[in-house]
């Protein structure tokens, strides 16, 4: 599979992921779960803002709910609740930031509200999906599995850490840019190795910009000198039209 085709699979798994908390939001709506609802917001009333995560996590990792870009705009927050919820199942948890890991397989959906000084409040919602990282190390078991295939479930003795395939790349990075950890030809791209093509097209772009520019500004100074020489020609014979006429007017003037 190439770099573009995995890339292309992982971004629908995303729009999966997505559509699934959708569904799931609207599943809650209709059993009478508490959604938090993005109304017009109340004068003095808190923002809760939950920082960013990623749509598709390893149930092995650690994560942070982090509400650190919460904020009341005349006061200050008093309390922070955050609910985990996956099949029905609540998880509370009180902490501005909280460690959380997504232990259970599938959509979890995250609520924060947040509360100020002023007794209003405020909600966020964001939602991971989880897959299975049976050891814990950041490596989903499915990508484990399918470089490793000896692998029993990801237990394989790799860890994130290790460059198996001697590319200079762990295999967590291998991971993340979705290359293959067996083949050191397979690999993360460095910026040069990703964009020298964009970079040699505009770098051409500019030098051929540059160029007729400069054309364009020689060729209009040489037509200002040009023309500068034509004024000082006509001058030039208007003054010895002048000089030449002269003398016989001062010949009428003696008469
Ligand atoms: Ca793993
Ligand atoms: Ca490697
Ligand atoms: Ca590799």
């Amino acid at each position: 599979m190439t770099i573009s085709t995995r890339a292309s699979s992982l971004a629908l798994l995303g729009l999966l992921v997505s559509s699934a908390a959708f569904a799931g939001l609207a599943g809650d709506a209709q059993e009478g779960l508490p959604i938090p609802a993005r109304t017009a917001q109340v004068e003095g009333a808190p923002v809760a803002q939950i920082a960013w995560l990623p749509d598709i996590v390893s149930n092995g990792t650690w994560w942070s709910l982090d509400a650190t870009g919460s904020y009341d705009p005349d006061g200050f927050i008093v309390n922070h609740t955050w609910r985990i919820v996956i099949d029905n199942r609540s998880t509370y948890l009180y902490g501005m930031v909280e460690q959380f890991k997504f232990s259970a397989l599938g959509l979890h959906k995250i609520f924060l509200t947040v509360r100020d000084d002023g007794g209003h409040v405020d909600d966020a919602f964001w939602a991971v999906y989880s897959i299975a990282d049976s050891d814990g190390d950041s490596l989903p078991d499915w990508w484990e599995d399918r470089y490793w295939p000896t692998a029993i479930n990801g237990l394989d003795h790799q860890s994130s850490g290790d460059d198996p395939d001697g590319d200079g790349h762990t295999n967590l990075e291998e991971y993340e840019a979705l290359t293959d950890p067996t083949d050191p030809s397979s690999h993360p791209l460095s910026f040069w190795e990703e964009y020298w093509l964009h970079i040699l097209l505009l770098s051409a772009g500019v030098i051929v910009v540059v160029s007729l520019s400069v054309r364009f500004l020689l060729k209009r100074h040489r037509e200002l000198e040009k023309k500068k020489i034509e004024y000082a020609i006509e001058i030039d014979k208007e003054l010895t039209k002048d000089l030449e006429e002269e003398p016989d007017e001062e010949k009428r003037s003696g008469e």
